[in-house]
C-alpha cells in the first residue's frame, strides 16, 4: 500500500470506528519518514473534508504513558476542532473504538511560535493560558497495540479532548506540583502531577515547536496544545463516569 492509502484507510477507521491490522505488520519496509507522512495526510484529508486544525498534541511525554502502550519516544500528532467535547458534554461510544481517557495540561499562547532553537523562556512568555485537559485517545489498530511508526501514522490516537475554563497561569509556580486524580464511577483510578510531563508541560511545548519546525510549521495564538498525559490512560466504557480533578476545577463526562 503507498502512503496516500494507508492515510485514507486510517481516516475510514477513525469515521468507521473499525479497528484496522497494525501497518508495520504487512509494511515490513513502512518508516518513521512513511509515518510522519501518513500523518501529514491524513490531516489535509480531514481539511478537505471541511474539519478544521484546532492545534497540536504531544503524546507519550511521561514514564506512565510510556509503559502504557510500551513505546518509549515523545511523539505529535493533530487535533481537529471536531474533537474537542465541551465542558459537561458527552462522549458517545459509538463514535469510538476502544477509548481511554487521560489528564493532560493544555496550553494556548497569544503569538506564533516558530523553532528551530524555540527555549521554555519563549514559550512562558508567549503564555495566554494554562486549562486543566483531558484527551481521549481511541487507537485505530486492533487491540490497541501498535509499534512507534504506526502509532505516528495513526496521528497518535488522537480522538477527543476537553479543556477547562480556569486559567492557572496566575499559579505557574505551583503548576507542577498539583495533585491531580482520575475518577471511573467515584472510586480514584490514577492520581499524578504535571511534573510527571517531562519534569514540566511547558517543555513539552518546546519540544512541539521545535518539531514543528523541521517541516517548515509553528505553533499559532489561539491553538489548543495538549502536552501529553500526565497517568496512564484509563479505558472507559458505556455508562462510566470519568472525572478528572483538579484543585481548581473537575472535568467530568459520562460515555453515552
Ligand atoms: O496522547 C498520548 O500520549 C497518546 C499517544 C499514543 C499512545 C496511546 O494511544 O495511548
Ligand atoms: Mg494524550
Amino acid at each position: 500500500m503507498n502512503n496516500q492509502s494507508i492515510a485514507e484507510m486510517l481516516r475510514q477507521a477513525l469515521m468507521n470506528q473499525r479497528a484496522v491490522p497494525q501497518i508495520s505488520k504487512t509494511e515490513t519496509q513502512f518508516s518513521l519518514k512513511d509515518a510522519r507522512e501518513v500523518q501529514d495526510l491524513s490531516c489535509i484529508l480531514a481539511q478537505e473534508a471541511g474539519e478544521n486544525l484546532a492545534g497540536y498534541k504531544m503524546g507519550l511525554t511521561s514514564k506512565a504513558k510510556q509503559r502504557d502502550v510500551n513505546v518509549y519516544e515523545p511523539i505529535r500528532g493533530y487535533i481537529l476542532k471536531s474533537f474537542e467535547i465541551p465542558k459537561g458534554g458527552t462522549v458517545k461510544m459509538g463514535a469510538r473504538i476502544h477509548p481511554r481517557v487521560e489528564p493532560e495540561v493544555a496550553v494556548v499562547l497569544n503569538r506564533e511560535l516558530k523553532g528551530p532553537g524555540v527555549t521554555l523562556r519563549d514559550v512562558v512568555s508567549a503564555l495566554e493560558g494554562i486549562y486543566p485537559a483531558l484527551e481521549i485517545v481511541d487507537s485505530r489498530y486492533e487491540n490497541f497495540v501498535f509499534k512507534l511508526e504506526d502509532v505516528i501514522a495513526d496521528n497518535t490516537s488522537a480522538a477527543g479532548f476537553m479543556v477547562g475554563r480556569v486559567n492557572l497561569l496566575s499559579e505557574l509556580n505551583d503548576l507542577n506540583l498539583m495533585g491531580i486524580c482520575v475518577r471511573k464511577n467515584g472510586a480514584i483510578v490514577e492520581t499524578g502531577a504535571p511534573s510527571a510531563v517531562l519534569g514540566d508541560p511547558l517543555l513539552s511545548v518546546v519540544s512541539l515547536a521545535n518539531s514543528l519546525a523541521e517541516e517548515a510549521k509553528s505553533i499559532l495564538p489561539g491553538m489548543v496544545i495538549l502536552t501529553g498525559g500526565i497517568t496512564q490512560s484509563v479505558p472507559f466504557k458505556r455508562n462510566d463516569r470519568i472525572e478528572v480533578e483538579w484543585p481548581q476545577e473537575v472535568l467530568s463526562f459520562t460515555a453515552e
